[in-house]
C-alpha cells in the first residue's frame, strides 16, 4: 500500500525587524532587512510569516513594511504588521508588538526570526515568563569568535556587532531565560557580497523592481566609501537562511556564550561588551548555535530570490 503524498508543512515563524530600507536620512540606509523579508515570501514552502514587528525605527519600519508586503506578498495570506520599540532600550515596555508577539506564542509555539536589536523579543521573555517555552528558537544577527574584529571590504574600518551593540541587556535576558538561541552573525554573513551588476536586472521600469534598485544602487555606492568595494553584505539574509536553506551554512552546535567587556575596537578610549562564543568558555551556562561559515550557493540562492520576486511582478 502506498500512502498519498503529503506537502511538507512550512514553518510558520514570528520576523522581528529593524528594517530601515530608503528611511530619509543624511546618507543611505542599510538594506538587508528588506531583501530578508522579499526572499522570506519567495519560499512560502518553507516559512510562513504569522506576523511582523518592527523596532529602532517602528513607525517607518511599519509603513515600509507594507510598502513592500503590498508588493511582493504573493502567498494569498496576509501578514499583520505591528509597530515595536522605537529606541532600542526600553526593554520591559509593551507595545504593539510584544502583545501582539505574545498572543501569538500563546496559540502556539513559534521560531522568531529576529533581524535587529533584540527590544521587543525580550520585553516579551521578560513581561511574560509563561510564555519562554512557546519560543522554539530565536535566530539573530549577532555574535562573534574571540578576537574577530568585523572589517567589511578592504578591511580599512572595523564596525560594531550593532544588533548586540544597540541593547546587550535584551540577549542577556534570552540568554538567561534559556531560549535556544542562534546567531548567525558577521562571520558567516561577510562570506555574501551583492555588486553592481547583481542588482542590475533590477534597474527597470516596473515600480517595485525600480524603487529597490533605488535604494540598493546608493546603499553600494556608500558602501564603497566605507569599506572600498562598491557592492554590500546582505546581512539578515543568513539568518533566515537557516530556517529556508539550512544546508548551506557551517555551525558550531550547543557552543558556549559569553558577554566580555574589552577595549573597543570601534570606538577609541573606551571598552564595550562583546558577545562571543567559544569552546573554550567554562563558566557561563549560555549555549548557542553558531553560524560560521556560508557556503557560496547560497549567494546564488539571494539573487535568484530577488530576480523572481521581480518574475512575479510582472
Ligand atoms: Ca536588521
Amino acid at each position: 500500500m502506498t500512502l498519498p503524498a503529503t506537502t511538507p508543512k512550512p514553518r510558520r515563524i514570528w520576523l522581528d525587524t529593524d528594517i530601515m530600507i530608503g528611511m530619509k536620512d543624511q546618507t543611505p540606509r542599510e538594506v538587508d532587512d528588506a531583501i530578508a523579508l522579499i526572499m522570506a515570501l519567495q519560499h512560502p514552502d518553507q516559512v510562513e510569516l504569522v506576523g511582523i514587528s518592527t523596532v529602532t525605527y517602528a513607525n517607518y519600519g511599519y509603513e515600509v513594511t507594507q510598502k513592500l508586503l503590498a508588493w511582493y506578498n504573493k502567498t494569498g495570506r496576509d501578514i499583520p504588521v505591528y509597530r515595536g520599540s522605537d529606541t532600542a532600550n526600553d526593554v520591559g515596555t509593551e507595545n504593539d508588538a510584544t502583545r501582539a508577539l505574545a498572543d501569538a506564542l500563546r496559540t502556539e509555539t513559534l521560531p522568531i526570526l529576529a533581524i535587529g536589536p533584540l527590544t521587543n523579543v525580550a520585553t516579551v521573555v521578560q513581561n511574560h515568563p509563561e510564555l519562554i517555552s512557546q519560543i522554539e528558537e530565536v535566530i539573530v544577527c549577532a555574535g562573534r569568535t574571540p578576537g574577530l574584529p568585523f572589517k567589511p571590504g578592504l578591511e580599512k574600518m572595523a564596525v560594531g556587532d550593532y544588533n548586540f551593540e544597540m541593547d546587550p541587556a535584551s540577549f542577556r535576558i534570552l540568554f538567561d531565560a534559556g531560549v535556544k538561541m542562534v546567531l548567525s552573525g558577521y562571520e558567516c554573513s561577510v562570506y555574501l557580497f551583492l555588486g553592481k551588476t547583481d542588482i542590475e536586472f533590477l534597474n527597470n521600469a516596473n515600480e517595485p523592481d525600480k524603487w529597490v534598485y533605488d535604494q540598493l544602487r546608493p546603499w553600494q555606492q556608500f558602501n564603497e566609501l566605507l569599506f572600498g568595494v562598491d557592492g554590500f553584505v546582505p546581512w539578515d539574509t543568513t539568518p533566515l537562511g537557516y530556517l529556508t536553506h539550512p544546508d548551506y551554512f557551517k555551525y558550531y552546535h550547543d557552543i558556549p556564550v559569553q558577554i566580555n567587556v574589552r577595549a573597543s575596537d570601534t570606538d577609541a578610549n573606551s571598552e564595550k561588551p562583546y558577545l562571543e562564543v567559544s569552546y573554550d568558555f567554562h563558566d557561563t551556562p549560555w549555549r548557542a548555535t553558531y553560524a560560521y561559515k556560508t557556503l557560496p550557493g547560497f549567494e546564488e540562492i539571494v539573487i535568484d530570490d530577488l530576480r523572481q520576486a521581480s518574475a512575479r511582478n510582472r
